[in-house]
């Protein structure tokens, strides 16, 4: 399955890659791709859970606008 994030808050490459490891250590997940200029994050895997990757990435410190 795939998952395609809308995420506020991503400025850099560190944002970047601040988003990919807290999303990438959940369970399922095989894929992370963030685009910075459109703030997409697509997300490929199995059982993806919303709730538990919209916690993720707030851990982190980023805000989930949308989840399609
Ligand atoms: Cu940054």
């Amino acid at each position: 399955m795939e998952k395609v994030l809308t995420v506020e808050g991503m400025t850099c490459m560190h944002c970047v890659m601040a988003v990919k490891n807290a999303v990438g250590a959940l369970t399922g997940v095989k894929k992370v791709d963030v685009d910075l200029e459109t703030k997409k994050v697509n997300i490929e895997g199995e059982g993806l859970k919303d709730n538990l990757i919209t916690e993720a990435i707030e851990e982190a410190g980023y805000e989930v606008v949308e989840i399609k």
